[in-house]
């Protein structure tokens, strides 16, 4: 290495692995910053990073009483959720991206936005975070190192992520780590840019500070570069929750569900079951991301990468989801929730009135003709181990079995509750076809149905026909596949209520796939796949309207019908690439629909 800014060479102690100090230097060289500062991973420097915001104002301080350690922190107005229009795949083929995911070639994509990185943490500290996804020891788990001008993106990663000398020991002197250049730049959405070069597991991410788009061990890495390589070497990595469903017996079933963005995934990794009298009790192993790996025995096993929630707020009540309420009253950065007069966070939804001089997500005094006090968007970021259903297994070095698989959207109408598909090829093409209501957690147009296989949509780094092809792949590869099913808690009437009361009565769907696992629940076959029979979900004690339960398990033959045209349009897109089976499946359920 050849001159190695003063602030490396102070430092560089830590680690003598060669690539990485060659990556740093070179990013150093580009943007500029006036020091470098590694993380460690402490708490004491957690806590400096706190004081550090509290002073600069980025973090405003919460009642310590009630909410020990916990602080606000507002993003600019224009940086409030995930951006994909501004988000790339550069492969050196575009057909290697697909239809699905903006592309950029990689000389192209360096050369316009290396010009945005030039200089631009002049006057600013860059904070080397080394991480580590999965946990310690773990076969699975991969490093990945985030430069970042952020103080707010280093608090978090402590909490989303294991930092420091863990993650540095893992890799050793080994080249295997994710670098990740990011800097919040100015942070206009006119020079702002997530890029994604999965060949060499680069992330590049300019102008934003927000979620998904700056914490790259989340989606850039853990979801767009991870699918990726698991692609290349048989293994998934997938937007999904996983939690252990504990039986009356003690005997846990562990399942994994891939839902949209802001669809219910952590408040079902979290709920506390409705049936918790009769002995069914839900772990929550991960809420968000899973990578899934095919163990000697031909079982599929997943473990949770991250460490930590970040959660969406609204909504969020000791009604809704008690757990996660738990889970945020201390050592927890709220991000654009609104503040109360006392100190405490707000949002729609808490389960209490807005109070007299709450203050907006923006910092402005709110009044109810204003439209919400918190942002639709408003997140928590707390630590998994907080989390009092966290189960003991969560950091199991091989992960857990899993025994089925969850599809679950927003659909007010059309997708029943809960349907089985017949076998792991018509579960994947129920998978690949997904329709999805869109949500606050991507900025655009709110409400609108679109097609999100696997809930992949903005995540896949890769060519989304060959991604169903890796499915059907590794479906072959199992000896005793989970099975698959398709749920959907979002289902309305036409006055807008929802038909099923969600949340902690989910557990009585769950049971019945635990029940249809166990080849013991009670089905009937019908052109979707196996619905549940009539009484075979318990829905004793629950307030439904009259006839609810036949419409949230019939089949919509005409809804259906659309669906299958809204899908021919979808994979028409890819052509030849699209594999045979799924539209084998989808000739198949046409068929048994016009049938009908
Ligand atoms: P991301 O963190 O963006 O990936 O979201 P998520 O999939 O984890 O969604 P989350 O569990 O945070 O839920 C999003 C929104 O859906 C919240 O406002 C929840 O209150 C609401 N929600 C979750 N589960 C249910 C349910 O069973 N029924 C209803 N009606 N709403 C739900
Ligand atoms: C999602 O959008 O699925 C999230 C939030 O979990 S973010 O981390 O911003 O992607
Ligand atoms: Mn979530």
């Amino acid at each position: 290495m050849r001159s190695k800014p003063e602030s490396i060479k102070e430092t560089s102690a830590v680690t003598e692995n060669v690539a990485l100090l060659r990556w740093i230097d070179e990013s150093a060289r580009l943007t500029k910053p006036d020091s470098i500062h590694w993380c460690d991973g402490s708490q004491g420097e957690y806590d400096s990073f706190i004081h550090q915001m509290l002073k600069d104002g980025s973090l405003v301080e919460l009642n310590q009483r009630s909410r020990p350690n916990c602080y606000l922190h507002r993003s600019h107005p224009n940086d409030v959720a995930r951006t994909e229009n501004l988000t790339f795949i550069c492969t050196q083929e575009k057909e290697t991206a697909g239809p699905n995911n903006n592309w950029m070639s990689p000389p192209a994509a360096k050369e316009r936005v290396g010009k945005l990185f030039d200089g631009c943490m002049r006057g600013r500290r860059m904070y080397v975070i080394p991480y580590l996804m999965g946990s310690a020891g773990s076969p699975y788990s991969k490093v990945g190192i985030q430069l970042t001008d952020s103080l707010y993106v280093a608090a978090s990663m402590h909490i989303m992520a294991r930092v420091g000398n863990v993650a540095l020991a893992h890799l050793g002197t080994s080249e295997d780590f994710v670098p990740g250049l990011h800097s919040v730049g100015d942070l206009s959405p006119d020079r702002r840019s997530i890029l994604h070069f999965p060949e060499e597991k680069l992330i590049w991410s300019i102008g934003s500070g927000y979620g998904g788009n700056a914490l790259l061990g989340k989606k850039c890495f853990a979801l767009r570069i991870a699918s990726y390589l698991a692609m290349r070497e048989g293994w998934m990595a997938e937007h999904m929750l996983v939690i252990g469903l504990e039986d009356p017996s003690g005997q846990v079933t562990y399942l994994a569900g891939a839902f949209p963005s802001a669809s219910g995934k952590t408040n079902l990794a979290m709920m506390v079951s409705g049936m918790e009298r009769e002995g069914y009790k839900v772990w929550t192993v991960g809420d968000d991301i899973a990578w899934l790996h095919i163990d000697e025995e031909g079982q599929l096993r997943a473990i949770n990468p991250e460490a930590g929630f970040f959660g969406v707020a609204p909504a969020t009540s000791d009604a809704t989801n008690p757990v996660a309420m738990e889970t945020i009253r201390r050592n927890t950065i709220y991000t654009n929730v609104a503040l109360t007069p006392s100190g405490e966070p707000w949002w729609e939804g808490i389960g209490s009135d807005p109070p007299e001089g709450l203050i907006d997500w923006k910092g402005r005094t709110w009044s109810k003709f204003e439209g919400k006090a918190a942002h639709p968007n408003s997140r928590f970021t707390a630590p998994a181990s907080q989390c009092p259903s966290i189960s003991p297994h969560r950091e199991d070095p091989r992960g857990v079995p899993i025994s089925a698989i969850l599809w679950g959207s927003r659909r007010s109408t059309v997708v029943p509750l809960v349907m089985q598909a017949f076998d792991w090829q018509h579960g994947v093409f129920l998978g690949s076809g997904m329709g999805a209501e869109t949500t606050a957690a991507a900025t655009g147009v709110v409400g609108i149905v679109r097609r999100d296989p696997m809930a992949m949509l903005p995540f896949c780094g890769y060519n989304m026909a060959d991604y169903f092809a890796h499915w059907l792949k590794i479906g072959r590869q199992l000896k005793k596949p989970p099975l698959i099913f398709r749920v959907n808690w979002f289902r309305r009437d036409p006055d807008g209520h929802f038909l099923w009361p969600g949340y902690g009565e989910n557990i009585r769907v769950l049971k019945w796939i635990l029940d249809r696992v166990r080849g013991t629940g009670k089905a009937k076959e019908t052109a979707l796949g196996y619905l549940p029979a009539p009484g075979a979900i318990d829905t004793e004690g629950l307030a439904l309207v009259p006839g609810a339960m036949e419409e949230l398990t019939s089949v919509d033959k005409a809804g259906w019908l659309n669906g299958v045209k809204e899908m021919e349009k979808f994979y028409n897109q890819f052509g030849e690439r699209l594999p045979g089976e799924i539209w084998d499946e989808h000739r198949k359920l046409k068929e048994r629909l016009e049938r009908l």
